[in-house]
């Protein structure tokens, strides 16, 4: 009888499994069709990439942002796609009040945790918050049951409720990891070596035209900071020497995305190619700035390591 019933639990998780996991080949952009997806976030793990987006939920005709939980693709070639179990929720934070908007995931000694900003319960405003998995496809908890950052740690920066969201992390070559985060001003931080837990003060990042959406990324011994500028959005960048700067501005890395205010980009090399992965509001007719849609096109580099400018196209990659 036994016997019976575990065969029974088995079959029943592995068709569980077999459902819930959406396999499909993008053929242009936006690359996820069927659902909208917004504020990508991309890791590249064992010769996969994957990419974290919130889910935009927001039913036509209405226009604010909607979003409860957080979805997870992954490729071994940017082109066939699998859309894995939906990994975590705003809910899953039990401090929290709702509200899954972006975040990112980075591994460290085999374990992935997922920094993300949802809104706080208790503390009024925006807060971060830190999940852990031992895949990156999840399951994903919350590693510590109460908020990272809170909007009161960021008062004397701001007046606003919103300046703790879009956090992005970065591990430097040393192991040290930083957070970076932001709206209207941006911020930065050590994390200890449990990657859940600040190791000093937030220090402030200064950049022009910060609206939100920072993102690191380092090639040939050069730090790139990008991040959405003006609104609607686009994205500029700086680069520096050093992950602490001074970080010197380079201009305009893509243009405002269609039909959408925001833009927010995630930028990853994978088998050897740099990829520009952000949002726009073009699935036609309901898409825009509350019903986001990924799309990734080529990022391509100048001799002196300043990035060109994105050329966003509907062809995407596939
Ligand atoms: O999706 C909600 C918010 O919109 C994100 O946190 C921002 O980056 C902007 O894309």
């Amino acid at each position: 009888m036994l016997k019976y019933l575990l065969l029974f639990i088995f079959v029943v998780s592995d068709i569980q499994a077999t459902v819930q996991d959406t396999i499909f080949r993008a053929e242009s952009n936006p690359v996820f069709k069927y659902k909208y997806t917004a504020d990508p976030a991309a890791l590249v793990y064992n010769d996969r990439v994957y990419i974290y987006a919130g889910h935009d939920e927001c039913p036509p005709p209405h226009q604010h942002y909607q979003l409860n939980e957080w979805l997870v693709f992954s490729s071994g070639d940017m082109v066939s796609w699998t859309e894995h179990a939906v990994p975590l929720r705003a809910s899953d934070f039990k401090w929290a009040k709702g509200e899954a908007w972006a975040s990112q995931v980075i591994e460290k000694n085999s374990k992935f945790y997922w920094y993300v900003t949802v809104e706080h319960g208790t503390t009024q405003g925006k807060s971060i918050g830190v999940a852990v998995a031992d895949s990156p496809i999840g399951p994903f908890r919350d590693a510590r049951g109460s908020a990272l950052i809170t909007n009161d740690m960021t008062t004397e920066y701001t007046g606003i409720s919103w300046d703790d969201i879009d956090p992005t992390v970065w591990i430097d070559d040393d192991g040290q990891a930083y957070l970076f985060w932001g709206n209207t001003q941006c911020y930065y931080a050590r994390l200890k070596d449990n990657m859940i837990e600040l190791d000093g003060p937030v220090m402030p990042v200064h950049l022009p035209n910060f609206t939100e959406a920072p993102w690191i990324h380092k090639r040939n011994g050069w730090y790139y900071l990008s991040y959405a500028q003006y609104f609607p959005e686009k994205i500029g960048y700086s680069m520096s020497r050093s992950i602490h700067g001074p970080w010197e501005y380079k201009g305009i890395l893509n243009e405002i995305a269609g039909n959408s205010n925001t833009n927010h980009q995630a930028i990853v090399e994978f088998k050897g190619q740099w990829y520009f992965i952000y949002h726009n509001g073009a699935i036609p007719t309901e898409g825009g700035s509350f019903r986001r849609s990924v799309c990734i096109d080529r990022l391509y580099y100048n001799d002196d390591d300043t990035m060109k400018r994105v050329q966003m196209t509907s062809e995407g990659i596939f």
